[in-house]
């Protein structure tokens, strides 16, 4: 039996319900403290517009991340820095080309034009970026046969950068993950970030993927089973 009253009591209550949870949603806009570090990933030359790697709208994450680094007491950027003629180089594999697999004794390596070699303007970050607290920079995949896509373990998966350490020794328990791309180098750090046992959140819209073979569908995919957190910009609280 539908009368006007009962209509009408739905109709307050779902308007309750919306009203609480705006409130609800205001009150729990996630605020980075003092155990939370921004990482900001490979915002490199390379990777943006008219570099060798070219990650497609690359430079919008710029001013995104400019924004949230305002909110972070504790900053990390990360540099790829390759040796020339690196081992993920489709150039020194005599019949590659890039975007190809072959098999490494690590496991499959997607191979890539030349980028981010050590010391060029292409491995330069991108000088838009402006996060002057940024307290420590992670240069990674600087052994000439080994990849290092994720910022805390090599390709190899167990030579370890270090970054995992002097995050415990800051006693950080949250990381936010920003940067290029998020199929690869920023998705390879969430998930060893969870599995050095970090509270993990990627910021989407602070992140572009490169898309190849179906990588980024599988790369969110398996942040969501690892238990990584996707939020957006906006659900950061403006101030530290
Ligand atoms: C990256 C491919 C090769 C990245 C680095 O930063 O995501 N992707 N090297
Ligand atoms: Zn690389």
């Amino acid at each position: 039996m539908l009368d006007r009253r009962r209509v009408l009591a739905g109709v307050s209550t779902v308007a309750l319900a919306s009203l609480v949870s705006s409130k609800l949603w205001a009150a729990t806009a996630i605020k980075p403290d003092d155990a939370s570090a921004l990482l900001v990933i490979d915002v490199q030359n390379c990777f943006l517009p008219g570099g060798s790697l070219a990650v497609k709208e690359g430079e919008q994450v710029v001013p995104v991340i400019n924004k949230i680094a305002k909110s972070f007491a504790n900053i990390v950027m990360t540099q790829d820095w390759h040796t020339p003629g690196h081992v993920s180089f489709a150039s020194v594999h005599s019949g590659k080309k890039p975007f190809e697999t072959i098999d490494l004794p690590y496991g499959k390596q997607v191979l890539w034009p030349d980028h981010c070699v050590q010391g060029t303007d292409g491995a330069a970050l991108s000088k838009d970026l402006s996060i002057p607290q940024a307290e420590l920079i992670i240069r990674k995949g600087f052994h000439k046969d080994v990849d290092s896509y994720s910022a805390f373990l090599e390709a190899d998966g167990k030579t370890s950068t270090g970054l995992a350490a002097y995050l415990k020794s800051r006693k950080i328990k949250r990381v936010f993950v920003a940067g290029l791309a998020t199929d690869f180098c920023v998705a390879w750090t969430a998930l060893d970030a969870r599995k050095a046992g970090f509270e993990v959140y990627v910021v989407e819209d602070a992140c572009r993927g490169i898309d190849t073979q179906g990588s980024l569908a599988k790369a969110w995919a398996d942040m969501a089973k690892a238990g990584v957190k996707r939020i957006q910009s906006a659900d950061i609280a403006a101030t530290a």
